[in-house]
């Protein structure tokens, strides 16, 4: 192996959770009593868990002795002076909102900053985002570059906001009706694509010049800093810590989840320079989350963020982590397996189409593949395709995203290169008897956010 190109894992392990393996009869069973939706799916089913990177991550030494440090005060816990200051310390914004987890401050960022009617562009949907957008009045608007919808095209930056298509859209919507930009590092659903400095710089000029905010959604932040130093012109020589100051300069605030690049296992925060915007915040946190000072979280639980925020940013740990990812993808790929490209920060998406060309999209092939993966190999994936787009607000219909992908995604610092080795011969094997993957109907279709309770069966 080569270790330049995939380094050793930058620790040691000094605590274990056992994983066992049930058998493929018992699997079978499992699959269907949970309606063939892998969410649904208990945890002591699955052999290799790479349904989520969100709160699976492994807290390092640091982060636990941090937990006994927790101050659970009501008010004024000096983990939140902590977590704040490390926030301003990083990130370079003034004021920061605790919240339960990424989707809280979702919800607060939308019921503030969106008025009914309002557009609100980003660098492609994501589940979460998209439904508080749309719920607080919203109309969201994909100004991803189109390369981004290809799982075929291997460039750099595929996550980048096509700066054209949101130029046309100020001309056409004025700057007025447009709620602000949420720009995503990394695009999870184009398969953890990066955004390059140039273009947040950009992005940044032409908002500024319309009076117009743009909020990060920085829940893969450090990952994003890791691809920009490894791959933008003139950053090679720059710290990921100097990477992480200049995109925030380029940001009015950000959501996050601490969920994922935080390397905890719940928590997040809002943040903004606007003493106004945080005002309303604050006023509303209260109502949905808890006292301004802790927003959902435990003291302990704001500490662990605090210490998992800068050991993200660490090179030895988030290059194994990139790296790590992209052994996976590099072994499916030298194996023919169709794959989104480039393989970006925290998984690897199966291309469904191309994995399963004899079903529709209608017929649900990533929920099915994610399936067939559990039944042979104990893998629990999820799937990013039709069923998480869910439909359209307005007429009913389904969205058909152009990606249907399965989601290979790892944990932070949880599995070794070995885990990796097991999960490519699972796929590489289910691909070999491919055609026998069948398709799905609903059996029961929630309202929103279907893809985490949804059932089906076979068609
Ligand atoms: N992401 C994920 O598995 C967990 C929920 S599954 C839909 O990828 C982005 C880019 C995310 C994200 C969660 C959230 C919401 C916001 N933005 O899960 O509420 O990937 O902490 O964060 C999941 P929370």
């Amino acid at each position: 192996m080569d270790y330049s190109k995939y380094p050793a894992e930058p620790y040691r392990i000094k605590m274990v959770e056992p994983v066992k393996m049930i058998s493929k009869e018992e699997r079978m069973k499992v699959a269907e009593e949970a309606g063939f939706n892998t969410f649904l799916i208990p945890s002591d089913a699955v052999y290799i868990d790479l349904l989520t990177d969100s709160g699976t991550n492994a807290m390092s030494d640091r982060q636990w002795a941090g937990m006994m440090l927790g101050d659970e005060a009501y008010a004024g816990s000096v983990n939140f002076a902590h977590l704040k200051d490390t926030v301003e310390e990083l990130m370079g914004f003034r004021h920061i909102v605790p919240t339960h987890q990424g989707r809280g401050a979702e919800n607060l960022l939308s019921s503030i900053a969106i008025k009914e009617g309002q557009y609100v562009p980003g660098n492609m949907y994501f589940t979460t985002t998209r439904f508080h957008q749309e719920n607080n009045g919203g109309i969201f608007i994909d100004i991803i570059r189109d390369e981004a919808h290809d799982a075929t095209i291997d460039i750099p930056f595929k996550g980048n906001i096509d700066v054209e298509k949101l130029r046309k859209l100020i001309e056409e919507k004025g700057a007025e009706n447009i709620a602000y930009v949420c720009l995503a590092v990394t695009v999870n659903l184009a398969g953890g694509q990066p955004v390059s400095m140039g273009n947040m710089k950009e992005v940044s000029e032409l908002c500024k010049a319309n009076g117009i905010k743009v909020f990060y959604d920085a829940t893969r932040f450090a990952e994003n800093a890791f691809f920009i130093k490894e791959q933008e012109d003139g950053y090679q020589d720059k710290t990921i810590a100097e990477i992480v100051k200049e995109m925030f300069s380029y940001a009015d605030g950000c959501t996050m989840s601490g969920k994922k690049d935080g390397i905890v296992n719940i928590g997040g925060f809002l943040c903004m320079n606007d003493d106004e915007l945080f005002e309303q915040a604050k006023e509303l946190v209260v109502v949905f989350e808890g006292m301004p000072s802790y927003g959902g979280m435990a003291g302990r639980d704001m500490e662990a963020l605090a210490i998992g925020l800068k050991e993200s940013m660490q090179y030895e740990y988030i290059s194994h982590r990139v790296l790590q990812v992209r052994y996976l993808g590099d072994k499916l790929k030298e194996a023919g397996v169709p794959i989104v490209e480039p393989v970006g920060g925290h998984a690897v998406f199966l291309d469904a189409r191309r994995f399963c060309p004899h079903l529709e999209q209608t017929d649900f092939p990533a929920q099915s593949l994610a399936n067939e993966l559990f039944i042979e190999s104990g893998v629990r994936t999820m799937e990013r395709g039709i069923i998480s787009a869910g439909r359209d607000k307005n007429t009913g219909e389904n969205h058909m995203p152009k990606l249907e992908t399965v989601r290979v995604t790892i944990p932070r610092r949880v599995y070794t290169y070995k885990h990796m080795d097991v999960v490519a011969d699972a796929i590489i094997k289910l691909y070999e008897h491919k055609e026998d993957i069948k398709g799905l109907k609903f059996v029961y279709e929630p309202k929103q956010l279907r893809f985490f309770t949804a059932r089906f069966e076979h068609k």
